[in-house]
């Protein structure tokens, strides 16, 4: 009998989806769960033809040289900046990564950042727990409000019109978003969402909520000049990538109250977090689990596994990133 071929977890998954792989694999599996090092990262890749990864592992056109036997690297995340797409496409090896699984579960964590935002639900949790809570005040930690006011979408794939249907139909806000491209008029209608350009979106939001994919092209896509277009009332809301808001900046206009509040659930280099975001009272940070619910981790993970199995057995993946290297442009 010949033998499965071998695949690596980059980081410790739940024993049910390591099951499911070791019906067709040799399984190895980062079992410590810390980020590896790109070194030890292709020291553990080498006699492996699949690769389950998350966004902390860099796949790059150095990895794929030094792990030739690699076919498939299948990311746990529907954000893919961590993987070089073209250097992969050169070499033949398939990128996927977990589309849909996580939507609503995203989008609704989105909206728990612009509700704790706007209603100053952790500082005033922190004030609280110090004791410092000794009468009521009418204008008490008083805050911003969410229903009736204007959402504001900067990117408008699966996620931010999961958003959408949310603010408008739950909460009866008017929203606006920014796109590279326009939805059709019948998503636009389904989503009670309008297209504005940029300028118009940072001007007239009350809640700006980022939910763009991460590239050159998106890098300090919120920086300081943009914040000075929004309003002194507006909040920020950033679950999309690290690098989309120039954090430092960010901090500034919160401590000077250039805009009222923000919630960041993504960092520049993180898990690292600019220690001025760490000292402004007006800002929730949480720690990338905009996506953090177990159905829908476990579901992450069963997707990147069958792209994986689907892959390696059959030559059909589920949700491939550059399906046209399948054939002749694929390893061997
Ligand atoms: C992931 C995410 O959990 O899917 C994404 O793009 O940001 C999160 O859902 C995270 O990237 C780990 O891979």
């Amino acid at each position: 009998m010949s033998q499965k071929p071998a695949i690596f977890i980059a980081r410790k998954v739940f024993p049910e989806v390591v099951a499911h792989l070791g019906h067709h694999f040799q399984v190895d599996m980062n079992e410590s769960d810390e980020v590896l090092p790109p070194a030890e990262l292709i020291a553990r890749l080498q006699g492996k033809q699949g690769a389950l990864t998350t966004g902390s592992e860099r796949v790059d056109a150095a990895l794929l040289a030094a792990c030739p036997q690699l076919k498939i690297a299948a990311n746990i995340a529907v954000g893919f900046n961590n993987f070089d797409v073209p250097a992969m496409t050169a070499a033949g090896v398939l990128a996927t990564n977990t589309p849909d699984v996580l939507t609503e579960t995203t989008a609704d964590f989105g909206f728990a950042l612009v509700m704790a935002t706007a209603r100053r639900v952790t500082e005033s949790e922190h004030f609280l727990r110090a004791g410092q809570w000794n009468k009521w005040s009418l204008d008490m930690f008083a805050g911003a409000e969410v229903h009736g006011s204007t959402l504001g979408i900067l990117g408008m794939g699966r996620i931010g019109q999961a958003i959408a249907r949310r603010g408008a139909h739950g909460f009866g806000m008017k929203v606006i978003y920014h796109n590279r491209s326009r939805l059709d008029a019948a998503l636009e209608a389904e989503c009670k969402a309008s297209y504005v350009d940029k300028a118009t979106l940072l001007a007239q939001a009350d809640h700006l909520i980022l939910v763009l994919p991460y590239s050159a092209s998106s890098h300090h896509a919120i920086g300081a000049a943009e914040i000075a277009q929004m309003k002194p009332t507006a909040t920020l809301i950033n679950i999309a990538r690290g690098g989309i808001v120039d954090d430092a900046a960010l901090a500034v206009a919160l401590r000077e109250r250039r805009i009222a509040a923000a919630g960041l659930d993504v960092f520049e280099g993180e898990p690292k977090v600019h220690p001025d975001l760490l000292t402004v009272p007006n800002v929730v940070l949480t720690p990338h689990i905009a996506s953090a619910t177990i159905p829908t981790r476990k579901a992450m993970a069963m997707l990147a596994a069958d792209n994986v199995i689907a892959y390696l057995t059959q030559g059909r993946p589920v949700t491939p990133l550059n399906a046209e290297i399948i054939g002749a442009g694929a390893r061997a």
